[in-house]
């Protein structure tokens, strides 16, 4: 059984061609070459690469993954940095700065107050592995190879569309009960100030899975940043997690208000190629079994 994983891991691993210099996992499933002084950067992409794609994927991808916790590409920067642990809510994931209030290194040195140690059944990452992940999470945890500054502060950006990106659920997701928060990344920095402008909606189908029946219901909801280079946002239901039924998450791309960058370029929501269009995301939530 654990054989059969691990095989599946590597052949990932391989597939994915990562570490980007042909190494895999070793026959105890960790990233090959590291204890040899091997490629593992403090940067979030090199843990990524080398650490969140061939090892933790294997349980921690899709609508299914433990505790909403995904940490593929593309998925995982926005939903460990600033994003609150379920099994202790009162710590983050990562804490920037802080790697011993961090979630994720209580999990990976086994001191965390709930749960198994990470991976999960598998042999704890090595020593100078953690210590690297450690590295990064003082240096502030930062989305890009720089010490500050992510993509959303280069001058390219200038001419670029401003997008968002359904990180979790993804688009039309069908994804297990409860539903704690729904986190959308853009591209760039998104102007915090207009958060205020009740510019982002949430509503339920009315267990009926059509948003025009006229029995839909508003759920109202929160809204933070969790981080800015570039944004990360959680709209979390100020109530309760969200239960079983389909809903709808519109932010909005045209009047009154859009959401918009700091250069107040609105976002090209419907995703036309030219700024402007509402952002709309479906997503059900399923009872869980
Ligand atoms: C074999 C499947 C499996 C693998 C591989 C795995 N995990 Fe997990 N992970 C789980 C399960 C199941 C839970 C929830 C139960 C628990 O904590 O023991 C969890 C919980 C967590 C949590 C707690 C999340 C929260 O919000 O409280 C973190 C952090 C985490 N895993 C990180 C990782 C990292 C990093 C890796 C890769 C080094 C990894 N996991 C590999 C199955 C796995
Ligand atoms: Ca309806």
């Amino acid at each position: 059984m654990r054989k059969a994983k691990l095989l599946a891991t590597c052949m990932t691993c391989a597939l994915a061609g990562c570490a980007g210099d042909g190494k895999g996992l070793d026959e105890n499933g960790r990233p090959e070459g590291e204890s040899s002084g091997g490629t593992l950067q403090p940067t979030f992409q090199s843990i990524q690469a080398n650490v969140f794609t061939p090892v933790c994927t294997a349980c921690h991808a899709g609508a299914a993954a433990p505790l909403g916790l995904r940490l593929d590409e593309g998925a995982s920067y926005a939903l460990l940095v600033n994003a609150p642990s379920v099994e202790v809510p009162a710590l983050r994931r990562v804490q920037p700065g802080n790697p011993d209030a961090s979630y994720l290194i209580q999990k990976l040195e086994g001191t965390a107050a709930r749960g198994g140690r990470m991976p999960l059944n598998q042999p704890a990452l090595p020593a100078e592995t953690i210590a690297v992940i450690r590295q990064w999470i003082t240096n502030g945890a930062p989305n890009s190879p720089g010490a500050s500054g992510g993509v959303g502060g280069s001058s390219k950006s200038r001419f670029e569309l401003v997008t968002l990106t359904a990180i979790s659920p993804a688009r039309d997701e069908a994804v297990p009960a409860p539903v704690r928060d729904i986190v959308i990344a853009s591209n760039v920095e998104l102007d915090a100030s207009l958060l205020q402008s009740n510019l982002i909606q949430l509503r339920a189908s009315g267990g009926d899975g059509n948003f025009d029946s006229g029995n839909e219901v508003p759920v109202p909801v929160n809204v933070t940043v969790r981080s800015d280079l570039p944004s990360v946002l959680a709209i979390t239901p100020r109530l309760a997690p969200l239960e079983a039924d389909s809903y709808e998450l519109r932010i909005s791309g045209g009047d009154p208000v859009a959401m918009a960058d700091m250069q107040a370029r609105p976002i090209d929501g419907d995703d036309d190629g030219t700024p402007g269009g509402d952002f709309v995301l479906r997503f059900t939530v399923e009872m869980t079994r």
